[in-house]
């Protein structure tokens, strides 16, 4: 075809939040249109502002036509369009002869570093920055920079080269770099449930960090240290909030946004009654110490004091005098309490037929609480005298809190029932087996299970049921040396013997309606049944490319899931355990897998990873960084830079890591 073309170019200001059909009714407009130029010197500008935040973000594009190499005069006409600058261009096209249109855009915005005015640089870097070919020459070879830091390969037995798995798990990993990567860490950004790709939770920050720090520490722990410095600017906000409910400490908030307020809605949408329900998810205080969990892990992959000195050892401290300060004393059994809770498991927020929300001593919170302790009274050990002492100032810390400290952390309350089984709060055994046969045969998908109950005018609270995993975090988390050592410390006898019962115990009774739950499920039973294992893993992944919670992935992608499988392959699989400056490994493929090989970032070394059912090969790329310790089946080695171990793999494994 020859003719008259024409091409509109537009910035448009007036992008709504429209994506989640559920909050169609909720305000959607978050932008004032402030300035718009069109076009002015070659360039289309937009500056718009948040209507709350008044954060500005200016918007700047130049578009140019070409033809056979050569550059194509065309005067733009300005199109006026309310909220949106547009040019009209026209130009004469002949059959056969392609022309190009290129259009570049530079985005500032007014939280930009290193800026003036955040339209001024919009406008100088769209001047500046180079042609589209050059452009995406450095793009890609940012992308080969990270995919060198950050790939991992799997080998299937028998079916290669399908690599099906292993593309998702670069799309996982595509995901998890476009929300936190080395572009990030100068910002101040954590990690929302749904990554920057969708508009569900309204780009939230709830505890889901958990499952994506592992995989990011092991890779490059500059991006963790700057999440968590996230958190750390917010740690006035947690005070706020530990203060305005009764307590001494940082109480983080379940769900958060900017200024680390809790942001958790009181109201949700059932869509299958219809019916708005009273949401009590805020009560989830056990956000708070995965943070601190998060501190400790990044300090033991890493060892870097200097984070630990300036800003996670205050975190920890914070947290660990909310949860003494939470905990009540139960004169009757002479334990302490933690009353009026949530746990991860949000099926349960309530007891049967009570008035008000809340459950008493959920296993999980209360554990993680006398763990929470046992980390602050460690650090007095670990951090220079000065800043500990400085730091024991400025927070009052007196010797009489800590001795409390301490007693609470010895005598946390846990729940337990039919002889070994940790109960997911006090009380819940007297709750009714729920009938999963009868409702998989009459729903078919039962994974969200509550939404179903509501509408029947029934509720989750009365059953044996549960959305995801509670307890059983705590096998996650934990070896069972770690989780051994602290039900001594508190007084339990909890034999490793006990744990699979209790994994089959609670396995059965999960309707996995979060994605997080298979990603915890594949964890925990990766040594004892490997089979199923690789089925919840591999269920894992299809959760957002075959969209598992039948719509969901359009609202936006599920980042604790995506992290979360990463870091199954990384760490799970590998059996890598960072403890007592030895990075162990303990591999153990699951039934799926025939090789995988990856690279770990450790102490300053660059770390080659390869497994097969039967050999480990560990190689440290040549540098200058002091010599690390690598355990493999109870033997610690010296590995320098440059230097290659190859360890010979028994088919029957130890039942844990060591
Ligand atoms: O944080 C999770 C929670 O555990 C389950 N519901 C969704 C939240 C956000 O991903």
């Amino acid at each position: 075809w020859s003719g008259r073309l024409q091409i509109r170019a537009a910035l448009d200001g007036q992008v709504r939040n429209a994506g989640v059909s559920r909050y169609q009714g909720l305000s959607n407009q978050h932008l004032n249109l402030r300035d718009s130029g069109c076009p002015d010197r070659g360039l289309l500008h937009l500056l718009v502002e948040t209507s709350q935040s008044r954060l500005q973000v200016a918007q700047s594009a130049r578009l140019t036509l070409s033809r056979r190499g050569e550059p194509l005069h065309a005067e733009p006409t300005a199109m006026a369009e309310p909220g949106c600058c547009a040019a009209l261009y026209e130009v004469d096209v002949a059959e056969g002869v392609a022309l190009c249109v290129e259009k570049v855009l530079a985005l500032f915005t007014s939280r930009d570093t290193a800026i003036s005015e955040c339209a001024l640089e919009s406008r100088k870097a769209a001047t500046e920055a180079p042609d589209f070919a050059t452009l995406a020459d450095s793009h890609g070879r940012i992308w080969s920079h990270l995919w060198q830091r950050f790939d991992l390969q799997l080998g299937h037995p028998g079916r290669e080269p399908d690599n099906r798995n292993e593309r998702i798990l670069h799309l996982h990993l595509f995901h998890v770099l476009q929300t936190a990567s080395p572009n990030t860490m100068d910002l101040d950004v954590g990690i929302p449930a749904r990554g920057l790709h969708g508009e569900a939770y309204r780009g939230h920050i709830f505890w889901d960090e958990l499952f994506v720090f592992p995989m990011l520490n092991l890779r490059v722990p500059e991006i963790t240290a700057s999440l968590l410095r996230y958190r750390y600017r917010r740690l006035g906000e947690a005070r706020r909030a530990a203060r305005a409910a009764g307590f001494r400490g940082a109480m983080y908030p379940w769900q958060s946004a900017s200024n680390g307020r809790e942001e958790s809605q009181r109201l949700h949408l059932n869509p299958q009654s219809g019916r708005w329900i009273e949401d009590h998810s805020r009560l989830q205080r056990h956000v708070s110490s995965a943070i601190a969990y998060n501190v400790w892990q990044y300090y033991e992959v890493t060892r870097d004091l200097e984070f630990l000195s300036f800003y996670g050892a205050e975190m920890i401290l914070e947290i660990a005098r909310f949860w003494a300060d939470a905990a009540t004393y139960n004169e009757h059994r002479r334990r302490y309490d933690i009353l009026g809770v949530m746990g991860p498991d949000e099926y349960h927020d309530a007891y049967p037929e009570a008035d008000a929300a809340g459950l008493n001593n959920n296993a999980y919170t209360n554990v993680l609480a006398a763990w929470v302790l046992c980390r602050a009274l460690a650090l007095p050990s670990l951090l220079p005298v000065e800043r500990y002492r400085e730091l024991r100032q400025s927070l009052s810390l007196e010797p009489e809190e800590l001795d409390r400290w301490d007693t609470i952390s010895r005598t946390m309350f846990l729940p337990f029932h039919d002889q070994g089984i940790l109960s997911q709060f006090e009380g819940y055994e007297r709750l009714s087996e729920f009938d999963w046969e009868g409702y998989r045969a009459r729903y078919g998908d039962i994974q969200r299970l509550d939404r179903l109950l509501e509408a029947e005018g029934d509720s989750p609270n009365r059953y044996k049921a549960s959305k995801q995993a509670d307890v059983l975090m705590l096998f996650y988390l934990f070896s069972a040396e770690e989780l051994e050592e602290l039900f001594a410390r508190l007084g339990y006898a909890f034999p490793p013997e006990t744990i699979p019962r209790n994994i089959e115990y609670y396995l059965q009774r999960t309707s996995h309606g979060s994605t997080l739950s298979r990603v915890v499920h594949a964890w925990v039973v990766s040594r004892s049944d490997r089979d199923r294992s690789w089925e919840l893993f591999t269920r894992s992944l299809d959760s957002d490319v075959t969209d598992i919670q039948g719509g969901t992935t359009k609202e936006g992608i599920h980042m604790g899931a995506m992290g979360g499988t990463l870091d199954l392959v990384q760490r799970c699989y590998t059996g890598v355990v960072t403890r007592g400056d030895t990075l162990w490994f303990n591999p153990a493929l699951p039934a799926g897998l025939s090789r995988l090989s990856l690279n770990l970032r450790y102490r300053g070394h660059s770390l080659g990873v390869w497994v097969t059912p039967d050999t480990l090969r560990l190689s440290a790329a040549p540098g200058g960084a002091p010599a690390i310790r690598l355990g493999v089946a109870g033997q610690v080695h010296e590995v320098a830079g440059g230097e290659t171990r190859e360890f010979r793999l028994h088919r029957r494994r130890r039942a844990t890591p060591p």
